[in-house]
């Protein structure tokens, strides 16, 4: 059978995407929705709406996978929407930068100025002078694959490296499995053994957590390997804790003990694998005793931990973002994504390993993109983790910025050499956002974004098999554009492609699908979509998984050439953080900074998303440093007491809460604030720009700090 996506006829689509504005025009009803929010469950929902106006958002219990549960963020939604701060006009700005002054224009000035200075830009510094900042606030890959691309292309400006999330441990997954996909969630409830590895599941991918409890009601284990005792390790059967940026050696522990005992599966590994000999004489000097000193893992503990997974019937690890946000990050998923080969797991049903499974329903990126319209391919590229850097750099300056689906103020590292650079009187910035971010408040021009419930969109999950489509429930409030929409008016304004920045929403959506190198894209069409919100990926390759392996040798690599050939090791090997200790390298600690920071997300933000909305604030009520009995007595420091944590790169002040969730000498503060009135409060300001070992990815949590009293 042909897999490719036959596209109807445009007239069809056209009149069928006119079901859109039919919701946006009905004043009362309950309509399908997607969230859009940069989290792995991806949840169909349902907008409940009177007299126009969006008044709840719940979950569609017809959904597949996430059943109509939805977090508590999303549930308070509709105040995200309406919120009175929202902007709805774009605006210029009138005080000096980061002030957040600004006056009411109309779009039209905005066009013309934005276009105008880019035009002369491009005259006066080549269009490398301007570029792009962008993440995932949108998951709708017209709003951040798309038409936002096709833009950019056209304009040739300097190219982003998406390096902020998940970079590195996509390559040391890859390093291992090639394809970047694995487990289908629905198994996971077979597993009789779950381990979710550096990922705080309750608060970042609630649905697996569901998944997870049918599997334990069948007797399945739960274990959590994590620096704290999160939320995800509360609810666990066994937590397991261990230093920073120390996973590869447990990892690698875990394997020196199952060769030991033998509970590998040698047929498994000699079928599917290669290099397993050579790791099995590699890991020998990963004892017990030696993983034990480095992780502060105790000895039986790792053993212990070994036998379990040697000897369960199915195990799954999820492999969370935490372990690779490190120096070392690439290495830490590389490392774990080797055990399921050793015990066979992939052949198991439920057992195996993900981290992410977004290659499953892999789009066609060009038709979306469109990288045939930009002049120069080889514009540089700048790494989005180092963009204080880049904005400061004198040699072929930055001059222009455009900010959208992104608060980089807030989440990038080394927030205050970022806002150095935001502060640039010389750099003209744009951003496209629904409130005043920190970001936004140093921009020149400020352009409202509509909300994704506002516009049309598609979207796939990174970790379910279902592909969504997002239609308007409500007309744009205020003078709020999609992405879509500014990209498309920029483009023309532009005098770029015509046909580019005309193409329909509908069209877009049926290219996006039309990716024929996707065997798992057969069947999704925009007409499955019209008909049902949740249209499934076509599942049936993943009987020959282990044959469609994307590796060089096309098996799993537990020996790759290919890492050796770019200068790392051919197996997975422990080296210690550039920044940090762990229990062998200890004393070499830096005496000014010896306790490890780390700041994962919170529960009811997504990433800074949610942190300026009352509701939002008030169930997270102030950002917190959890320090432990040890620590905070060596300092004076009692529960409850304002405290400042500093490094070289800045200071942050908070709040203390004395706990022992974790070893001495790791410090913990989850949630990106934004900045507080009259408080430093960005976690960001003690974070290093170093790049990890594989991809240039974020190295978030290789930070040392200290820790006093106010
Ligand atoms: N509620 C909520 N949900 C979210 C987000 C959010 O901000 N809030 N963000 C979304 C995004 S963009 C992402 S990428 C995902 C991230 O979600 P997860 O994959 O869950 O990853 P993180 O929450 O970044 O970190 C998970 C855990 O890693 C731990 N950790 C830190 N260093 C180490 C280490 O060296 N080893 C080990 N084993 N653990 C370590 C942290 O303590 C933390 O508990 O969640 C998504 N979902
Ligand atoms: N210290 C520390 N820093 C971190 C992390 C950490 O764990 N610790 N996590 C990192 C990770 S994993 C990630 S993914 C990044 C995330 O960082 P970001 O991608 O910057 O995520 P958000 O902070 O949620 O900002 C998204 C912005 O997009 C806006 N937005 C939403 N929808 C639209 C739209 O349709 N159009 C436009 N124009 N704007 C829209 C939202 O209002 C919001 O301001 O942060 C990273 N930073
Ligand atoms: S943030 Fe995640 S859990 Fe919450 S509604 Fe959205 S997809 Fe579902
Ligand atoms: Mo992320």
């Amino acid at each position: 059978m042909d897999h490719r996506n036959s596209a109807p006829p445009e007239a069809t689509l056209q009149q069928d995407l006119q079901r859109g504005q039919r919701m946006t025009e009905q004043q009362d009803g309950i309509f399908p929705a997607v969230c859009p929010l940069d989290c792995p469950d991806t949840c169909g929902l349902l907008l409940h709406k009177e007299n126009g106006k969006i008044v709840k958002v719940t979950g569609n219990p017809d959904h597949p996978i996430t059943k109509g549960a939805i977090c508590n963020k999303v549930r308070n939604m509709t105040e995200r929407v309406y919120d009175p701060d929202r902007v709805l006009y774009p605006l210029k700005r009138i005080g000096p930068k980061g002030e957040g002054k600004f006056e009411r224009i109309s779009w039209e000035e905005a066009v013309d100025t934005i276009t105008g200075r880019f035009k002369e830009l491009i005259r006066t510094d080549g269009s490398e002078s301007i570029l792009p900042y962008s993440f995932y606030g949108n998951m709708g890959v017209l709003s951040v694959d798309g038409m936002d691309r096709r833009f950019f292309n056209a304009l040739g400006s300097s190219q982003l490296d998406q390096t902020i999330c998940s970079v590195a441990g996509n390559e040391g997954w890859a390093s291992v499995m090639g394809f970047k996909g694995g487990t289908s969630p629905e198994d996971t409830e077979d597993a009789d053994l779950i381990i979710v590895w550096g990922g705080n599941v309750i608060s970042t991918n609630m649905h697996q957590v569901v998944l997870a409890e049918k599997a334990r009601k069948k007797g399945a284990k739960v274990v959590v390997i994590d620096v704290h005792r999160n939320r995800t390790a509360q609810w666990a059967d066994w937590f397991i804790p261990l230093y920073p940026g120390t996973d590869t050696a447990l990892a690698l522990g875990v394997m020196n003990v199952l060769f030991a005992q033998g509970l590998t599966d040698d047929e498994f590994l000699h079928r599917y694998t290669v290099g397993h000999e050579e790791l099995r004489e590699h890991v020998k000097t990963y004892t017990p005793e030696r993983v034990s000193r480095i992780t502060g893992v105790p000895e039986a503990d790792i053993i212990r931990l070994a036998e379990m997974y040697g000897t369960a019937r199915a195990a799954y690890i999820n492999i969370g973002n935490g372990l690779q946000h490190h120096d070392n990050g690439g290495m830490n998923v590389r490392a774990v994504t080797c055990l399921p080969a050793l015990t066979g797991q992939w052949l198991k049903h439920g057992g195996g390993a993900s981290r992410s499974n977004g290659a499953y329903g892999k789009f066609n990126g060009a038709n979306l993109a469109r990288p045939d319209l930009r002049q120069n391919p080889d514009a540089r590229v700048i790494n989005m983790n180092r963009i204080g850097e880049a904005l400061l750099q004198k040699e072929q300056p930055i001059k222009a910025l455009f900010v959208y689906c992104s608060n980089p103020v807030v989440v990038a590292p080394d927030s205050e050499r970022v806002t150095e650079g935001f502060e640039r009187e010389d750099l003209f910035t744009v951003v496209h956002d629904l409130f005043l971010t920190d970001t936004a408040r140093y921009a020149d021009i400020v352009l409202p974004a509509a909300s994704s419930f506002e516009g049309t969109d598609l979207y796939k999950s990174y970790w379910h098999h279902y592909v969504q489509m997002q239609e308007p429930v409500i007309a744009p409030l205020g003078e709020s554009k999609s992405n879509y929409e500014l990209f498309s008016l920029l483009g023309r304004a532009m005098g770029f492609d015509e046909a580019a920045f005309t193409e329909s929403e509908a069209d877009m959506i049926a290219g996006a699908l039309d990716n024929p190198t996707n065997p798992y894209l057969n069947g999704v069409t925009l007409e499955a979509l019209k008909k049902s919100p949740f249209v499934k990926l076509d599942m049936s390759p993943k009987a020959t998984y282990l044959d469609r392996l994307t590796t060089p040798s096309g098996k799993i690599e537990l020996y790759s050439k290919k890492m050796k050939q770019a200068g790392l090791p051919a197996m997975p090997s422990y080296v210690p953080l550039i920044e940090g200790y762990d229990g062998e390298h200890r004393p070499q600690a830096d005496e000014r900074f010896p306790l490890m920071f780390i700041s994962p997300p919170n529960h009811n933000f997504l990433n800074s998303t949610f942190a300026n909305l009352p509701k939002h604030q008030r169930l997270e009520r102030e950002p917190l440093l959890q320090i432990h009995p040890e620590d905070a007595q060596t300092r004076g420091i009692a529960d409850g007491e304002p405290v400042t944590v500093w490094n070289d790169r800045g200071t942050y002040e908070l709040k203390a809460k004395v706990t022992d969730l974790m070893l001495p000498g790791t410090v913990i503060s989850q949630g990106l604030w934004w900045e507080g009135k009259g408080r430093r409060q960005r976690a960001n300001v003690l974070t290093s720009d170093r790049l990890s070992d594989m991809g240039q990815g974020a190295t978030f949590f290789s930070t040392v700090v200290n820790v006093k009293r106010q």
